[in-house]
């Protein structure tokens, strides 16, 4: 097969390119040690049902009156399926996976965030509307994606 010699010079500079980005982004995430979005340092996926807060996932008052929500996502639900919030509390959710990545976003607040095997999220919202939120997952994570949501009651 005869390639004009333009064509491999045009290919040759794609691929070279190409190359040279892979290059950059790995010393770019290597030397700035780039993790997924959070501060909250590791988890061991294998063990999140042992490991404490997320061996018993759900809702917790804090002193100071604001909440923690410590939220599993496995395939294809979320750990707790229900949960009932006081109106105008202050949560901080706490995400994790044990599994695969999903998503935790939570339509008409600004908690949308990954859930990561091995790494805890987390995202802070004040419930200020009564009513029934929707916990969904929005990223794909496999054949049961679709029905993977939970629901929080805010009254
Ligand atoms: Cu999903």
């Amino acid at each position: 097969m005869h390639i004009h010699r333009y064509e491999r010079w045009w290919l040759g500079f794609g691929v070279g390119m190409l190359l040279v980005f892979l290059v950059l982004l790995a010393i770019a995430a290597f030397s700035s040690d780039i993790n997924p979005p959070s501060g909250l340092g590791q988890i061991d996926p294998t063990k999140v049902a042992q490991t404490a807060p997320f061996d018993h996932p759900g809702l917790r008052k804090l002193p100071n009156g604001a909440y923690e929500a410590y939220y599993v996502a496995h395939v294809f639900a979320f750990e707790p399926a229900r949960l009932t919030i006081p109106v105008g509390a202050k949560v901080t959710f706490y995400v994790t996976s044990s599994d695969v990545v999903h998503g935790f976003f939570i339509p008409y607040t600004d908690v949308n965030m990954m859930a990561i095997p091995g790494w805890v999220n987390q995202e802070t919202h004040t419930f200020s509307t009564p009513g029934h939120y929707l916990l969904i997952c929005n990223e794909y994570c496999g054949i049961g994606h679709q029905d993977m949501f939970a629901k929080i009651e805010v009254r």
